[in-house]
């Protein structure tokens, strides 16, 4: 192997994604004149330049697995951002967490006003359908429309809207491990999910791939969920960029609080490792995508 061929690290590789995940975005969130723009300014406050854009790494290199041209897969990996921008966004709203700080900065609302954060999310949120409908995302409109469709189940109400409904209303449920683990899959496990199926999506990749990389994706993203939880008790407010103890004020039952700090550890650990396994198929093609499974148990933001 020449030194061209070696596979970059993993802070590497996050880094360099990151570096075209904000260039792309930069381009699709274009900031026009007229009495609209602040909408644009606060979609680009709330997207660009933060975070650690796990879910276009994600889709960038299930992407990578197959082939897929790179701009491709970065059109996608934008969308998926979108996405998780706007959810962002709208979490923070006085009408659901109240949150002042998000990725180290005043959240989109105490940066704009509440209408326009409205907004934003509304508008990060359709614009990565209008992405993934775009023939520059793939040629075949077959392709474009198993995104457009793979993407709105994931963040809608069988999804990440479902399991932030389910979260608003945790205290009148049952919350026990089962209920927890079924209101995460679906608050953050699809979204996560969606990108790791989306590079199968564009290498129109075989069932068993697919397969694999669905398997992968259901234990990184309970893995990543223990994680924040972890986060959330042991976390430093400044380092995670964001409040953390929200859980425990708030009365919520989490990993954690069911499970205890060690327990909830190992849980994360196991799972990472597990999620790493379901990847083997690939061989030394999949490095940056088990790396990752570690990355995200062992984060500190
Ligand atoms: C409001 C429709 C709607 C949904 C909100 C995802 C979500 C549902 C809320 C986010 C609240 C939250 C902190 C959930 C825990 C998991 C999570 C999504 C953390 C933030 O994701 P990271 O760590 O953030 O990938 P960065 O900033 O790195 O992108």
């Amino acid at each position: 192997m020449t030194q061209a061929d070696t596979p970059p690290s993993l802070a590497e590789a996050l880094h360099q994604d990151a570096l075209a995940v904000n260039a792309e975005l930069d381009r699709l969130i274009p900031l026009p004149d007229g009495p609209e723009r602040v909408v644009h300014e606060a979609m680009r406050y709330s997207s660009l330049d933060g975070g650690k854009r796990l879910r276009p790494f994600l889709a960038m290199r299930s992407a990578a697995l197959f082939g897929v041209a790179e701009d491709a897969a970065l059109r996608v990996g934008c969308a998926v951002e979108m996405v998780h921008c706007y959810s962002l966004i709208h979490d923070d709203l006085p009408c659901m967490d109240d949150d002042d700080m998000r990725r180290g900065r005043p959240t989109c609302h105490r940066q704009f006003g509440e209408a326009t954060a409205l907004l934003a999310g509304d508008a990060l949120l359709t614009r990565a359908f209008e992405v993934l409908a775009d023939p520059a995302t793939h040629p075949d409109p077959a392709v474009r429309c198993e995104l457009v469709a793979a993407l709105a189940h994931a963040s809608g109400a069988d999804g990440m809207v479902g399991g932030q409904m389910i979260d608003l209303r945790a205290s009148q449920f049952a919350q026990d491990m089962p209920a927890i683990t079924r209101l995460q899959q679906m608050k953050t496990g699809r979204l996560i999910g969606f990108s790791c199926e989306a590079g199968a999506i564009l290498g129109k990749a075989p069932s068993q791939a697919r397969l694999a990389l669905r398997n992968y994706a259901h234990d990184l993203g309970l893995a990543f969920q223990i994680a924040d939880d972890l986060l959330d008790v042991e976390g430093d407010a400044a380092e995670v960029g964001k409040r953390v103890g929200k859980d425990e004020d708030a009365g919520k039952a989490t990993f954690v609080s069911l499970l205890g700090v060690e327990r909830a550890r190992a849980q994360a650990d196991m799972l990472a490792e597990q999620a790493s396994r379901h990847l083997d198929m690939f061989d030394e093609r999949a490095v940056l995508l088990q790396a990752v499974a570690r990355f995200v148990v062992e984060r500190r933001s």
